[in-house]
């Protein structure tokens, strides 16, 4: 199984953590210029990434189209599509037997999809441009997250929509990562059940955890003179976690 997006974390880095959450192997391979960019393309069914290529071999039906030209290899493309099927095959997109719950998590995951906008100013602005649209993001957030911090604070398990974190509860927690990499405080002082639930997922998820020490680093993604290779500084998880216990 091979992971294609380009040189940011962005809207591939949810699906990275689901991955390494349930220790499921797959290639992660990075488009570094636009040579690559532009040779994957041709496999890439929309032209855009992430892509997530499958062997057919390990599926009992193939869909009739975007399927990468026959009945060897799949290619899946949309974030948020292939975050589903990862979940619909490891127990975090429970659609099959609890198509309620699946239900929950989609509407928590399409939250965070929405205020994906975050991940241009984390990755591509500068100057001015990052200054407008940090602002407008965070309008956007300021508008959400009210109601985002009464359902997580009614939750008796602390997590969304389940006992266990789950596709939304994820992408979540990658939003609320983007945002302390923004504003190191904003979180912990305006919601901070949302500042328990992210330092929840990151005691409850070994898989998770390893990823975010391994990952490449600030300053080494995003686009030159952007905020995450010019400004951010890298989340201190290690005593996040000590915070929490
Ligand atoms: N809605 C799509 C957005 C895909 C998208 O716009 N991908 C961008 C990167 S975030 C891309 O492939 N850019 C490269 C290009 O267009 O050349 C998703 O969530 O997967």
């Amino acid at each position: 199984m091979e992971l294609v997006y380009i040189g940011v974390r962005a809207r591939a880095e949810t699906i990275r953590m689901v991955l390494r959450h349930v220790g499921m192997p797959f290639k992660d391979t990075v488009l570094t210029d636009s040579e690559g960019i532009a040779q994957a393309k041709l496999g890439a069914p929309m032209e855009k990434f992430p892509i997530l290529i499958l062997n057919s071999d390990a599926h009992e039906e193939s869909p009739s189209s975007g399927a990468g030209g026959g009945a060897q290899v799949i290619t899946l493309f949309e974030s948020g599509a292939i975050a589903r099927y990862i979940g619909s095959q490891t127990g975090l997109y429970p659609i099959a037997t609890q198509p309620l719950v699946a239900a929950h998590t989609d509407g928590i995951f399409d939250v965070a999809q929405h205020l994906m906008q975050i991940n241009t100013v984390v990755n591509v602005y500068s100057g001015n441009t990052f200054e407008t649209e940090k602002s407008a993001v965070f309008e956007k957030i300021n508008a959400q997250f009210p109601k985002l911090e009464r359902i997580i604070q009614s939750s008796p398990t602390g997590f969304f929509s389940a006992d266990k974190p789950l596709i939304g509860d994820f992408h979540m927690f990658y939003l609320l990562d983007q945002i302390i990499l923004l504003e190191t405080t904003f979180l912990s002082r305006t919601f901070p059940a949302l500042y328990a639930f992210y330092k929840r997922m990151l005691v409850s998820s070994l898989g998770l955890r390893s990823y975010l020490v391994e990952r490449a680093r600030v300053g080494t993604v995003g686009f030159d003179k952007s905020f995450i290779r010019t400004k951010a500084v890298e989340i201190p998880y290690d005593s996040l976690i000590m915070e929490q216990h």
